[in-house]
């Protein structure tokens, strides 16, 4: 295969924006947006009709212990390890239709290309389907290529409960995708994920491609305060042990931690329960989620540092106790050169404009990262948005990334 006609290779645009179109009515919201919780019925039908697609396109399809699913097409060369391609298809509850879904379906049409070119790679290529990236309803994220790269226990993940308690192992079972292969880190030529950028950089830039270099680190802690719960009126201010009173303080202060401590580091505090959560009763019972990400390791560290003294020091204002746990930790990640070169290669021969940049999201490839060689690329979102049912990509971008995307596969999959 000469170097200059593979480089004019193309995906079918058209193919693509139907499968996004038809994948994204699968548990599509009023307002355009997306609402596919992992291993919900809806999750199932998501996997079945990629299973569906991904048996039409010819791939051996497997399914792990974690409800990874992998479709290999075969290489040419007996014994050397895949291309992998892949995200999720789970969502956030009223999130987009591109989060994941877009990874999946390039990977999937990077694949339907090469049937059409009847190519047969050096290496295997293999799209992979990752369970629960969100953590929205399984906590935490990134939970099956976490047990994939050995950083989460098996039985941990099985045990993850929903806020319903709902084991996150019986859902798996219950919708079919409780598979029989080991979910241990496997032999791969590198590990290539498209994905939305999620934040504004690309668009502002006027560009259409992201050249990954890496995922900052996440970490994530879940806090408990206890006051004294007790009627709104009689009981004098005097003598009150508020626990949202605290709780308040803590969420202003994880606002004046990344103010304080500056650069890249963000804080963000997106869940708080309130019991009872009655007009006139003092809250007895507050249990809130603290989510800090940074570039840099050591200011994470010092960030959370600050959040254990922030606490400490609310809760002894008010009088309240309080249980404080660092529940997750994603060390900052960087990409492999060889990966990264190679999507850069591949992004100038499509002629799309493009510009290396880093991930403020967490992703599969955190994790695949730590197993083998790995890059991402990424495509606008529109305005930044993402998380939310304004999530927007124009098809003229999601073009370069599925280009892009196709012939670094093939780049990676021919190379000895
Ligand atoms: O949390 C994240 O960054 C990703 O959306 N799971
Ligand atoms: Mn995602
Ligand atoms: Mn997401």
């Amino acid at each position: 295969m000469a170097e200059t006609d593979v480089l004019a290779w193309r995906i079918d645009r058209g193919r693509l924006e139907r499968s996004i179109e038809e994948l994204g009515r699968i548990g599509a919201t009023p307002r355009g947006g997306l609402t596919r919780l992992a291993l919900t019925d809806e999750d199932r039908r998501g996997r079945d009709q990629m299973v569906a697609w991904m048996r039409e396109a010819g791939l051996r399809i497997t399914v792990d212990r974690m409800g990874n699913i992998f479709g290999e097409r075969a290489g040419s060369v007996p014994g050397l390890p895949p291309v992998m391609m892949g995200s999720h298809v789970d969502s956030v509850p009223t999130g987009g239709r591109y989060d994941g879904q877009l990874g999946v379906l390039c990977g999937l049409e990077a694949i339907r290309a090469l049937n059409e070119h009847a190519v047969r790679t050096r290496h295997p290529v293999t799209l992979v389907i990752f369970t629960n990236e969100e953590g929205a309803r399984f906590q935490p994220a990134m939970i099956a290529s976490g047990v994939m790269a050995g950083k989460i226990a098996l039985e941990d993940a099985y045990n993850a409960r929903d806020r319903d308690g709902i084991r996150l192992v019986d859902e798996l079972e219950r919708i079919g995708y409780l598979g029989p292969e080991p979910c241990v880190a496997r032999p791969m030529r590198a590990y290539l994920e498209l994905h939305i950028e999620q934040g504004p950089f690309l668009e502002e830039e006027g560009l259409s491609v992201g050249v990954v270099e890496g995922i900052v680190a996440i970490a994530w802690s879940r806090l408990t305060i206890t006051g004294v719960q007790d009627h709104a009126g009689p009981t004098p201010m005097r003598i009150r042990h508020d626990a949202l009173v605290a709780a308040a303080e803590v969420v202003a202060g994880a606002r004046r931690i990344a103010t304080e401590i500056g650069g890249d580091l963000v804080t963000t505090v997106g869940t708080l329960a309130v019991t009872p959560n009655i007009v006139n009763a003092i809250p007895g019972r507050v249990a809130m989620s603290i989510d800090m990400r940074d570039p840099r390791d050591a200011a994470l560290d010092r960030a959370r540092d600050m959040l254990d003294e922030l606490v400490r020091a609310a809760c002894a204002r008010e009088g309240v106790t309080y249980e404080l746990e660092h529940y997750w930790r994603v060390p900052c990640t960087a990409f492999t050169p060889d990966v990264i070169a190679a999507v850069e290669r591949a992004a100038r021969a499509t002629g799309a404009r493009f510009h290396r940049i880093r991930s403020g999201a967490g992703h599969d490839a955190q994790y695949m990262a730590a197993i083998g060689p790995t890059g991402m690329i990424f495509v606008p979102s529109h305005e930044g948005r993402s998380h939310c049912e304004e999530e927007f990509t124009a098809i003229e971008d999601i073009e370069d990334g599925a280009n892009t995307l196709f012939l670094a596969a093939l780049d990676l999959a021919e190379r000895a």
